[in-house]
């Protein structure tokens, strides 16, 4: 049975401050990103960057999350822009790719991203040509609209390079991880992701990509984030973590079987 609607879902719904939310996914089991999908996210998102996935966890994910009915985007190693070619071929519908700080970043993401002539990737999709149900030529002409390329803003030199960054063909999105970004803005002083200047900075980033027509995405660590985000117009929020939700889920649990809450 082709998933077509299934996976161009990411691409059709983002933008225009559709507020979406996606699951985080660290762990390699593939269950557990198939688990999460069938909870009320609009996708899930499997991690290869700080997470413990790799290349067939990513492919197990995403035909876990692909039969749940909901698309899959894909977190890739920093500069390692094969990979996003590679889990597009397995039926991502968008790709992540951290630590975007230049214009040169973003051309070379985009070109393992899109096919000619926006991009260089090569051909081979093959299990997204199977899980679409698409002829290799629909694949070849509706492909670069449904791969969703989302670069990560979170430095100080991603900021000063934005709008170069936005008005790049091929680049859908733009994702602050606020985390990293609170590192660069206080100088390596600290991690605090909700501190007052990261949040001015998630606010610039929203209306300097809606000003290009472009989707602003973020990690939000707590669900309040979001929902503020969601209200100001973001696009997508991922809200916490698998291991975030799994540790809250279980103390929640453990507090009440206590009489501690
Ligand atoms: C960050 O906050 O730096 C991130 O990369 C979120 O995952
Ligand atoms: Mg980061």
């Amino acid at each position: 049975m082709p998933h077509l609607s299934t996976i161009s879902a990411l691409s059709n719904r983002i933008g225009g401050g559709s507020g979406l939310l996606t699951a985080w996914v660290c762990m390699s089991d593939p269950i557990i990103a198939g688990q999460l999908a069938l909870e009320d996210f609009d996708a899930v998102t499997i991690d290869m960057q700080h997470g413990a996935n790799d290349i067939t966890s990513v492919r197990l994910g995403i035909s876990h999350v692909t039969l749940a009915g909901k698309p899959t985007i894909v977190r890739i190693p920093v500069n390692d822009f094969a990979s996003a070619s590679r889990v597009l071929d397995l039926g991502a519908a968008g790709v992540i790719a951290p630590m975007i700080n230049s214009k040169a970043d973003a051309e070379a993401f985009v070109s393992f991203m899109k096919f000619p002539p926006v991009g260089q990737r090569s051909w081979g999709p093959t299990v997204a040509v199977a899980l679409t149900g698409q002829s290799l030529d629909d694949y070849l002409v509706k492909g670069n609209a449904m791969a969703v390329a989302i670069a990560m803003i979170e430095t100080r030199e991603a900021l000063a390079a934005l709008d170069d960054i936005l008005a790049l063909d091929g680049i859908d999105a733009v994702f602050v991880g606020p985390s990293d970004l609170s590192i660069a803005l206080s100088n390596g002083a600290n991690v605090n992701p909700g501190r007052a200047d990261v949040i001015d900075a998630l606010d610039h980033v929203m209306k300097r990509a809606h000003a290009h027509k472009k989707a602003a995405c973020c990690f939000a660590p707590s669900p309040t984030l979001a929902k503020d985000l969601a209200k100001k117009g973001y696009d997508l929020m991922a809200i916490g973590t698998d291991f975030s939700q799994l540790r809250s889920g279980a103390r929640a649990q453990i507090d009440i079987a206590r009489g501690r809450a």
